[in-house]
């Protein structure tokens, strides 16, 4: 190879002004072709919907445990003990995934529905008070960071003290499948306390009896898993969980904010609050980015990724790739976003997809029946992290219905 380099290899896509601002970066990767070498961290890039979902659905060339993140775990040590979920592969991968599937599949979720309905409905009137005219809250702070932890955790079956915890261990954790810069260093700080509060949480006298947590330690009693693997198991719901869902719920919110078109269809049919979910994970795509390692050379358009090599998957840019969707930067109810990798795809497609879904449609549901008008109040402040898109805070305008 001779050593003209294309203008994005030196680009570091973890730089805060790529964070902040992540889709003209995307654009030019996916115009770079198929897979991009990235020199300044020696990984490479995908960026392109075709190739992101080819490579998430094959696990044996694109394997994962070695680490989703830019560590590679054959050759450098993982900050905490590896996930026996996101960080495995087939056989280890398969008991766990079979034994906590079911826990939050949809048909266990039904238990859950009516309970969360109401709390949303509880939430939400508390919110607005009994006065009359608009009310200004913070979407973030006020709804999609407060709503799951008053319903998660207690489904989880976690005690109440500590769990102020929980928010930040998740965003080290999204932080730390990054590259070792300014964020995983703040984060770093107090990561051990955080961590064991977590790890604290997942043993068995300490989850209440009907929660899911005491649901894998069941499948741990049947011999289903072993009892060293329950806790780790519990210790992914608490990780993969919360920030997860909150910027999921951050992202609906901005999207139908914005979108004054798509908040009247919703309060018209508020069983469109899935697809919007869905859309607006497409849109935002709050986990952008993931990794897989190179099980063997891999040849992708003309290239060749070595085995061993790091490959970012950019599922946010997958997720707005014009190859693949029309017009992909618009919010759209009405376009089918089934497909959308911002979930994953494959057998390490999110296992709580349909728990975020749920507190989706009870929040959104609960709001649709009480605000005839939702806007933006200022202008929403980011939140930067290796992983996730988020919001610290998105001021809010809500007009009573
Ligand atoms: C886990 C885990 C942690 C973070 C994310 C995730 C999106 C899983 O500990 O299993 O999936």
């Amino acid at each position: 190879m001779t050593a003209t380099l294309h203008p994005l290899t030196d680009t570091d896509p973890f730089s805060a002004e790529i964070l902040a601002d992540p889709l003209p970066f995307q654009a030019a990767l996916r115009d770079a072709g198929p897979v991009t070498h990235l020199a300044r961290h020696d990984l490479y890039g995908m960026g392109r919907y075709a190739e992101v979902h080819a490579a998430l659905v094959d696990w044996q060339r694109f394997c994962s445990g070695a680490g989703v993140g830019l560590v590679n775990f054959r050759t450098e040590e993982p900050w905490r003990p590896p996930s026996l979920l996101l960080e495995t592969d087939p056989p280890h991968h398969d008991a766990p995934r079979r034994v906590l599937a079911p826990i939050l599949g949809p048909r266990a979720l039904r238990r859950l529905r009516d309970r969360w309905f109401a709390a949303a409905e509880e939430h939400v009137d508390a919110l607005l008070g009994g006065g009359r005219g608009p009310v200004d809250v913070d979407g973030m702070a006020d709804l999609a960071e407060s709503f799951p932890l008053r319903v998660f955790p207690d489904a989880v079956g976690i005690p109440r003290e500590g769990r102020e915890h929980l928010l930040p261990y998740g965003d080290h954790l999204f932080n730390a499948f990054g590259p070792a810069n300014w964020l995983v260093e703040a984060g770093a700080v107090h990561v051990a306390e955080h961590a064991a509060w977590v790890n604290a949480q997942c043993t068995r006298q300490v989850l209440a009896d009907d929660g899911f947590g005491a649901a894998i330690w069941a499948a741990a009693d049947r011999g289903d898993i072993t009892a060293e693997q329950a806790p780790l198991i519990v210790r992914s719901l608490l990780s993969a969980g919360v920030d997860t869902t909150v910027h999921g719920l951050g992202a609906v919110l901005r999207a139908l904010a914005t979108h004054p078109e798509a908040w009247a269809a919703l309060r018209e049919r508020p069983d469109l609050a899935r697809v919007a979910f869905d859309e607006a994970v497409r849109w935002e795509s709050p986990v952008q980015t993931f990794f897989r390692t190179a099980e063997v050379d891999v040849p992708i358009g003309g290239t060749v990724v070595p085995e061993g090599a790091k490959i970012l998957m950019f599922l946010g840019s997958a997720n707005r790739d014009p190859r693949h969707w029309d017009d992909p930067d618009r919010f759209d109810l009405t376009r089918d976003p089934s497909g959308h990798v911002g979930f994953g795809m494959g057998l390490h497609q999110c296992v709580g997809q349909h728990v975020a879904r749920l507190e989706a449609a009870a929040l959104l549901s609960a709001l649709a029946a009480r605000v005839s008008r939702i806007e933006p109040s200022a202008e929403p402040i980011r939140h930067l992290n290796n992983t996730m898109r988020a919001f610290a805070s998105q001021p809010l305008r809500l007009y009573r219905a």
